[in-house]
C-alpha cells in the first residue's frame, strides 16, 4: 500500500498516486463534481471526485464519460476521519496550496457524529468542553507547535550552559509558597499538600552540588479567582544556579533564556503567527530594562495612575502601565522590576547587604503582565532561619529545607515562569484558557 503522505508535503511532490490521511472540513457536493477539504495535523488539502474524462476503454466505448459523484461523499459529516488514495495533481488555480487530490478510493476510519457541538464562535467555555474538537482548529494546534520550538530552544541554552534537568515530587509535607493557595490531599492517614512550586526543590540542588538546574512541570495553587492570567494548575519553567554574584546573574540567563526561545519560535513559526493572531512576533534586545519597583510606581503614578497600596506589588493595571511606558520609550516589551520591599517578598529571598527593607529579587513582565519572579536565595542558614520565622513560617515543618543550609551551600538563586502565561502574551491571547492544552480553574475539572 502506498505510504501516508503529510499533506504539508504535497506541493513538493510529483503528481501520481498518494495516500492521504485526515478529518473532513467541508463538503462541497455539486451536480457534476465533489470537493472535500481534508485536513491533518499539517495542513488542509481539496479532494475531488468527477469533473474529468476517464481514459476511454476500449472494450466499453462509453466508458468516457464524467466520474460519476458518490454517495460516500455527499454523507461525509464534518470531522469524519478519512483515508483516501488518488491522484496528485499540481493546478495554480487552486488556492488552497495549489494542489489537488483527484479521489480514487476512500476508506471511513471513524465517522463523526452530525451534530459539531463547537463551532468557530462557540464561546470559550464551549469550547473547552470540547477541547479535543477545538484543538482541531489550525490556529489552536499552531499555540502548541509554538511551546514545543520555545521550550526546546530553553532546554538548548540550559543543556549548552551544563544545567541538569531535575523532576520534583508535586506531593509535599508543607507549603512551598504560602499558606494561602494550598492544595491539601488526602494522604493515607494524614495529608500531603500539592507543590505550589518546586522552590525548596530547586534549592535542594544547589545544596547538592548540581551547580545549574531547570525543571518544566505542574504547579498547583488553591486561587479562586476568574482572571484571564490565573489557573489553579499551571505549568512552572524553572531554573536555579550556584555561585552567583547577585540576582543580576539571574536576570542574565532569564534574557538570553528568552531571546533563545523568540528567536527560534519568530524563525520557525513568524509567519504563521502573522497570519493566524495578526501578531509581528519580536525578538527582544539585550539588556532588558530594568527599574527598581519604587521607581516604576513614581512613573506610573506621574503618568496618572496610583497602585493601590504603597507597600504592595505592582497590580495588574500597574503593570499594563509600566510596560506601555517601557514600550514607548525604549521600544522594549520586556521589563524587569527589581529591588522588592521584603514584606512583600517570600522568606527566602536574600535582601540588600546595606538595606534589609528591600530584596535581591524582580518580576519579569512580557508585554503588560508578569510572567516571572525570581531572585537571589538566602543561603546563610542563620539569616535564613530568622527570615522563615518573620515571615510566620514554622521552622519545624521546614526542618528538611533548612538542613540543606547547614552542610555548606553556594550562593545561589533562581527564577520560576509560567509557561501559559508567556505563550498568551507572546501570541497576544485573550486568556492563558487559550494557551493551555487543558485549562483548570476553580470551576473546570474537565475534560
Ligand atoms: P511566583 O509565585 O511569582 O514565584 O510564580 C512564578 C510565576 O508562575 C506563574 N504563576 C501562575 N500562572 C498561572 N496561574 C497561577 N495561579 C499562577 N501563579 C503563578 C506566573 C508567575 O510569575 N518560587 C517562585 C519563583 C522563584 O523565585 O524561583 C514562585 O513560585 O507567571
Amino acid at each position: 500500500m502506498t505510504e501516508r503522505v503529510l499533506i504539508k508535503d504535497l506541493a513538493a511532490r510529483e503528481d501520481g498516486l498518494v495516500r492521504v490521511s485526515g478529518w473532513v472540513e467541508k463538503v462541497r457536493d455539486q451536480r457534476y463534481v465533489q470537493f472535500v477539504v481534508l485536513r491533518d495535523e499539517s495542513g488542509a488539502v481539496q479532494l475531488v471526485n468527477g469533473g474529468v474524462l476517464r481514459e476511454p476503454d476500449p472494450e466499453n466505448p462509453r466508458s468516457d464519460i464524467l466520474v460519476p459523484r458518490t454517495t460516500t461523499i455527499s454523507e461525509l459529516t464534518h470531522g469524519t476521519f478519512i483515508t483516501v488514495t488518488g491522484e496528485l495533481q499540481h493546478n495554480e488555480r487552486v488556492k488552497l496550496g495549489g494542489v489537488e487530490i483527484q479521489i480514487e478510493t476512500i476508506d471511513v476510519v471513524a465517522a463523526a457524529l452530525p451534530d459539531n457541538p463547537v463551532a468557530d464562535d462557540s464561546n470559550i467555555d464551549v469550547r473547552l468542553d470540547w477541547r479535543f474538537l477545538d484543538l482541531r482548529r489550525p490556529e489552536q494546534n499552531l499555540v502548541f507547535r509554538v511551546q514545543t520550538t520555545f521550550l526546546h530552544a530553553l532546554r538548548q541554552v540550559w543543556v549548552d550552559r551544563g544545567f541538569i534537568e531535575i523532576q520534583t515530587p508535586k506531593l509535599m509535607a508543607s507549603a512551598s509558597e504560602s499558606r494561602a493557595e494550598l492544595f491539601e490531599v488526602e494522604y493515607f492517614e494524614g495529608k500531603a499538600f500539592l507543590a505550589q512550586s518546586p522552590q525548596f526543590f530547586k534549592q535542594m540542588a544547589q545544596a547538592a552540588g548540581f551547580g545549574g538546574i531547570f525543571e518544566v512541570g505542574p504547579a498547583f495553587r488553591a486561587d479562586p479567582s476568574f482572571t484571564s492570567r490565573h489557573a489553579t494548575e499551571f505549568t512552572s519553567v524553572d531554573a536555579e544556579m550556584s555561585w552567583i554574584d547577585s540576582h543580576e546573574d539571574v536576570m542574565e540567563l532569564h534574557e538570553e533564556l528568552m531571546v533563545a526561545g523568540l528567536t527560534a519560535v519568530k524563525e520557525k513559526h513568524g509567519e504563521e503567527i502573522k497570519k493566524f493572531f495578526n501578531v509581528e512576533l519580536e525578538v527582544p534586545a539585550r539588556p532588558f530594562p530594568r527599574i527598581p519597583l519604587a521607581e516604576a510606581k513614581e512613573i506610573v503614578k506621574a503618568e496618572g495612575y496610583e497602585v493601590p497600596r504603597a507597600d504592595a506589588d505592582m497590580d495588574p493595571e500597574g503593570e499594563r502601565r509600566i510596560s506601555a511606558h517601557v514600550k514607548k520609550k525604549y521600544g522594549h516589551d520586556f521589563v524587569f522590576l527589581t529591588d522588592y520591599d521584603a514584606s512583600i517578598r517570600p522568606f527566602y529571598h536574600m535582601r540588600h547587604a546595606d538595606n534589609p527593607q528591600l530584596t535581591n529579587s524582580y518580576d519579569l513582565i512580557y508585554n503588560g503582565t508578569e510572567i516571572s519572579t525570581g531572585a537571589q536565595r538566602e543561603h546563610r542558614i542563620d539569616v535564613l532561619e530568622a527570615q522563615a520565622v518573620e515571615k510566620g513560617m514554622d521552622p519545624k515543618e521546614l526542618g528538611f529545607y533548612l538542613d540543606f543550609f547547614r552542610y555548606g551551600v553556594p550562593t545561589h538563586g533562581g527564577f520560576g515562569m509560567g509557561l501559559n502565561r508567556v505563550l498568551m502574551l507572546m501570541l497576544k491571547q485573550s486568556s492563558i484558557r487559550e494557551t493551555t492544552y487543558l485549562f483548570r480553574g476553580p470551576n473546570r475539572l474537565l475534560p
